[in-house]
């Protein structure tokens, strides 16, 4: 029998094509990868002055925190730079041709939800866009929702931890190279840290970058540093204790996020946001062959979020070896965006 042909259907335009995606970061589920998790988990928790890495926010309910902190009134650093980005785009874009990068391999370093990417990728018109993210499960689903806005993107998710390195699988490719670094992410590296990361990116044989487009969060009055990492509905606070729900999964420790306190405060010294959670009462905290008592009062450090000068960033990324440096703010220059080329 000849079936009726069905016209209509064969004109639909046909689904995007999936994201390939690539896990370099299994601490769960790796043997060798979670001995050493547990292991640095471990020395910072058995430290005299306790500390966890912020990395160990990003699990799948810690990356969905981290999105609502970012739509909150009193966090305004991805607002003010997604205005830097709406106001500048056209400059931006120009001084990337000028550079002769006219379709980047645009690398999205802590993607998340890849929503400053997406602003940015109608006018940078990447060849290849790779988020890259250390909450796995998070970023893949980031990735497909890219991949369903701009179905004819070349799109390759790299699930890995990029603090301990920026070896990138070969699917990258490895010519015209953008290390796209938003959101003032850099700061939460000590200075002497970031300064090695930049400099990792600026050396050519490393990431094979032709060039860093970086959002920074600029020193500014305490008060308003102060609330956006302690916020009146208490989001910060619930990202900073869901911490330890992860170090609970990671390390089998039985912390109980009702026994701590959220802390943020601004280190004028240093220039830095300091986030701690704080025992409320003295306990002990336990997992496989460890414990650790903490006193009442005492505390975890859990963040740090360096805020620069435009002057201080532009003398780091020179010292890191970055030879052409551009950068544009908002009009109140509470944020910066830098171009630094390689
Ligand atoms: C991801 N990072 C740049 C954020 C920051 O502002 O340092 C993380 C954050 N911590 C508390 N609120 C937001």
């Amino acid at each position: 029998m000849n079936l009726p042909l069905n016209i209509s259907a064969l004109s639909l335009p046909l689904p995007p094509a999936s994201p390939q995606f690539i896990d370099l970061y299994r601490p769960g589920t790796d043997a060798q990868a979670g001995q050493a998790t547990a292991q640095e988990l471990t020395d910072g928790l058995t430290a005299p002055a306790a500390s966890v890495s912020p990395k160990f926010f990003y699990n799948e309910l810690g990356s969905k925190l981290f999105e609502a902190i970012t739509g909150l009134e009193e966090y305004y650093p991805t607002r003010t730079e997604a205005g830097i980005f709406e106001a500048a785009h056209t400059p931006i874009a120009a001084t990337l041709a000028a550079a002769g990068i006219s379709r980047p391999c645009l690398i999205d370093l802590g993607a998340g939800n890849c929503a400053k990417a997406m602003t940015l990728i109608p006018h940078l018109q990447p060849r290849q866009y790779v988020p890259v993210d250390i909450s796995v499960e998070f970023l893949r689903d980031a990735a497909e929702q890219v991949q369903n806005n701009f179905p004819a993107l070349d799109i390759v998710g790299v699930g890995m931890d990029f603090s301990a390195g920026l070896a990138l699988p070969d699917e990258v490719q490895p010519y015209d190279r953008v290390f796209f670094y938003p959101g003032s992410s850099l700061g939460n590296f000590h200075p002497a840290q970031a300064l090695q990361f930049l400099k990792h990116i600026a050396d050519p044989a490393q990431g094979k970058a032709r060039g860093l487009l970086m959002g920074i969060d600029l020193v500014k009055d305490t008060a308003r540093l102060e609330a956006a990492y302690d916020d009146a509905l208490g989001v910060t606070g619930a990202f900073n204790k869901n911490l330890l729900l992860n170090v609970n999964e990671l390390l089998a420790s039985d912390f109980d996020v009702r026994q701590w306190r959220h802390v943020a405060l601004f280190n004028a010294a240093e220039s830095r946001i300091e986030m701690h959670l704080e025992a409320t009462s003295e306990l002990t905290v336990r997992w496989p062959g460890h414990e650790r008592l903490f006193k009442a009062g005492e505390r975890i450090h859990t963040e740090c979020s360096y805020k620069y000068t435009v002057d201080g960033m532009t003398t780091l990324l020179r010292q890191a070896g970055f030879k052409h440096i551009e950068y544009w703010t908002d009009p109140d220059s509470w944020f910066a965006v830098f171009w630094a080329a390689v």
